[in-house]
């Protein structure tokens, strides 16, 4: 298949780009596009570019970042259709992004089908537009829309477009068609070429608040404010220094880490979802969602699946809770309706005719799917699975919401462990992007491609994981939470921890997370684990003296921190300091850089052996559990991308020289050591891996 598929209509050209699933404006559909022009050129009295299959171009070939430029660049592609002598003209359909919005702005007249979508989304790849986007776009819009566009990367509707003269005409059909029509109606009314270079500069804005702004909403991010000063030349000089400017800007940002992070974390969110072992396996249908439990979790859950399209029946102890819980899902339901998500109609019907609750057991028998979420603990988790099994109807999926439980022992108390998974959604379960889907020993294969299926259905990002305790993502949580304790026991305060970990780009810190979470919850963990805790365990105890003294986190109004606004509290300080004074520790300073060494140095250290122990499939599904579950830095592309950038090596010299305090915390991961020994990085791990 040529990449660029020419014909002749009469007396214009249609170049139909051809490279799925996206038409990415890869080097071979550059050339092609080029050599299909000039042959109109020859040819024909109009061009009309166009994408097949089901979309315009979704961009530039992000296969081909980092990678030396081949020509023709896309800017210079750009620069050549638009002093071409016939006109052209794009016909857009799907969504015509970054490079692909950036193609159709050299195009010289624009026509699009009604629910199409354009936008320049480089900066969320921590570049910016680098083929006259920073140019172009504001000559039609003004300065402060295209701003709008590019520094936040969201696309916008062929409506909005039309409005800011992106696009010149909205028309229902098919691209080529409304494409040929638009064409023949300009060389009708005998229009020319249009090109938007020849077109004045915008009018100049206040670019340095809107540079401010870029930055400090950006939290260490650069992309987006460089590409306000790139469009700041677009104000002041003209048009061909003006895209020499945004080159220039454009290559230092290919050239960062930033990207490089951003650019691992598009593929890796993409990459989770392939399982080998699930190619060609049907997943069962889904209709009706049983959830038993209505608390913070269960009403999360309840409250996705019906946002989703899902008949939900949920199952409380008694009448009371079931109750509660329906108002809890209302409530949540109100929320969808004041952020614009859901209409005050289908919030009705939805509450009305697809939601039950309940509080016997036999209402899920209809239920293709079911998912527990009720307190955790493992008898409790058993009596409920005893109890599903015999009421579930044959073929359901029974699931469990457990944060840390042995999925396998949950399955033996059925008679059916091949219908059993883990399904650990994150709170809220409605909003948290992040679904661990685990598979336990007996979980059958179309099981786990219902797990996967559904989470497409919920628009949540799925990664597989293994039973252990804490699977992927809570395991590592756990090591690094008592790395964080340790350092707080030795001299730092939670609040430098916090404030050192939001400053390396964390959503939050680690305190501030457990306040959110419940500070009990950690509690009850620890009380569980306390029997088969190793001796030579740093225990420290001030996170079960706040719990002794009510104080449980945001829900009490205190926890590490006062609420609600979050104030530093001097009696924690003091709860500390006693407990050092009883275990004999003097306490000594941490600078931030010692904070975020440690703290990433135990995440890396643990994510390698969950990587070993086959918890996690690949060191990037640990990275897409820690961006979407865990406030990780998305920039940074993940843990072990983050590892990988600052040299394996590196990573474990720090390892070896924590040790020299805490040799049983500090052993280094025996699959770190591997890679170190042998040169290789997480990445070559991935690759191996691919599918
Ligand atoms: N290049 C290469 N592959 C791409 C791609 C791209 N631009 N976009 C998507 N794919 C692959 C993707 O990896 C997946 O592959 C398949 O297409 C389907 O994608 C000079 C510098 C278009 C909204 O940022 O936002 O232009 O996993 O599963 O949900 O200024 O893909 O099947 O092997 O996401 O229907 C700017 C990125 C680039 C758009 C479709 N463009 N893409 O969503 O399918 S920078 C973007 C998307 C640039 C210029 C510059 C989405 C989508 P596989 P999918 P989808
Ligand atoms: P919760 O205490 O808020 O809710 C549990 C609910 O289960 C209560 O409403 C209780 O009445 C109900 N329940 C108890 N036994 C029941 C039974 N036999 N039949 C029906 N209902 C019963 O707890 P939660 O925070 O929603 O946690 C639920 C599960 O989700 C736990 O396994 C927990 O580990 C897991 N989880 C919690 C979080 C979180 O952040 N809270 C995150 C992920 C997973």
């Amino acid at each position: 298949m040529t990449a660029v598929r020419y014909e002749l209509i009469d007396n214009i050209a249609l170049l139909t780009i051809q490279n799925p699933p996206v038409n990415a404006a890869s080097h071979a559909v550059r050339a092609a596009l080029l050599n299909g022009l000039e042959k109109a050129e020859r040819e024909a009295k109009a061009a009309v570019i166009l994408g097949d299959g089901r979309t315009f171009v979704a961009g530039a070939d992000i296969n081909e970042f980092g990678k030396p430029p081949m020509a023709p660049i896309l800017p210079d592609a750009c620069n050549r259709i638009e002093a071409s002598s016939l006109p052209v003209i794009a016909a857009l359909h799907g969504t015509a992004l970054g490079g692909g919005l950036e193609l159709a702005l050299s195009a010289h007249y624009r026509v699009a089908v009604p629910d199409t979508k354009v936008g320049l989304p480089e900066v969320t790849l921590g570049i910016m537009p680098g083929a006259g986007g920073t140019q172009r776009l504001p000559r039609l819009t003004g300065a402060e829309a295209a701003l709008k566009i590019i520094t936040t990367g969201r696309p916008i509707s062929a409506d909005e477009a039309l409005k800011l003269s992106i696009l010149d005409k909205i028309e229902n059909g098919n691209p080529r068609e409304i494409g040929l029509q638009y064409a023949q109606a300009i060389l009708n009314d005998g229009k020319g070429p249009r090109p938007i270079s020849a077109m004045p500069s915008p009018t100049t804005i206040d670019f340095d608040s809107w540079h401010a702004a870029a930055l400090a909403k950006g939290k260490g991010q650069i992309a987006a404010a460089t590409a306000v000063r790139a469009v700041q030349t677009a104000c002041e000089l003209p048009f061909f220094d003006g895209l020499k400017r945004e080159r220039e800007l454009f290559s230092n940002l290919m050239a960062s880490p930033q990207r490089q992070g951003l650019i691992h974390a598009f593929f890796a969110e993409r990459a989770v979802s392939k399982l080998p072992e699930l190619e060609g396996v049907a997943s069962r249908d889904i209709k009706q969602i049983g959830v038993i439990g209505g608390g913070t979790m269960g009403a999360g859950i309840a409250t996705a699946s019906l946002l989703s399209g899902f008949q939900v029946v949920l199952v409380e102890r008694d009448e009371n809770a079931a109750q509660k819980a329906r108002s809890t899902v209302e409530k949540m339901l109100d929320g969808a309706v004041q952020r614009g998500k859901l209409s005050p109609e289908t919030h009705a019907k939805i509450t009305q005719d697809a939601f039950t609750t309940a509080s016997d057991y036999t209402a899920i028998s209809t239920a293709d799917m079911i998912i527990e979420a009720v307190f955790e603990n493992m008898g409790v988790k058993r009596d409920v699975f005893a109890a599903l099994d015999k009421t579930a109807k044959p073929g359901a999926v029974l699931a469990s919401n457990t944060s840390y439980l042995d999925i396998n022992e949950i399955a033996s108390s059925t008679k059916r462990p091949k219908d059993v998974i883990g399904l650990h959604f994150f709170s809220p379960a409605h909003v948290m992007k992040l679904l661990e889907i685990v598979v336990a020993d007996a979980t059958a294969p179309d099981v786990t491609a219902t797990g996967f299926a559904l989470a497409k259905r919920l628009r949540k990002v799925a990664v597989r994981a293994g039973v252990c305790d804490g699977f992927i993502g809570n395991r590592i949580l756990a090591h690094y939470r008592m790395a964080v304790d340790n350092m707080v026991l030795d001299g730092a305060s939670p609040y430098q921890v916090d404030r050192a970990l939001t400053d390396f780009g964390m959503a939050m810190g680690p305190y501030a997370v457990s306040d959110l979470a419940g500070l009990d919850i950690g509690w009850a963990t620890r009380k569980r684990k306390a029997p088969n805790r190793d001796p030579r365990e740093r225990v420290p105890s001030f996170a079960d003296r706040l719990c002794e003294l009510g104080r449980f986190g945001r829900k009490t109004g205190r926890g590490y921190y006062i609420y609600p606004n979050q104030k530093e509290d001097p009696e924690v300080l003091q709860i500390i300091s006693e407990e050092r004074a009883d275990q004999g520790i003097t306490p000594r300073d941490f600078t931030d850089d010692e904070i975020q060494r440690r703290f990433m140095a135990a995440m890396v250290n643990e994510a390698a052996r969950v990587v070993e122990d086959g918890i996690a499939r690949r060191p990037l599904d640990v990275d897409v559990t820690m961006l979407f579950g865990y406030g990780f830095p998305r920039w940074r592309g993940g843990p072990m991308k983050w590892a990988d950038m600052q040299g394996l090596d590196t990573v474990l010299h720090n390892i070896h020289t924590f040790a020299q305090d805490d040799d049983w915390f500090w052993q280094p991961a025996p699959l770190l050591e591997k890679l170190v020994t042998q040169g290789r990085t997480f990445d070559d791990l991935n690759k191996k891996a691919a599918l």
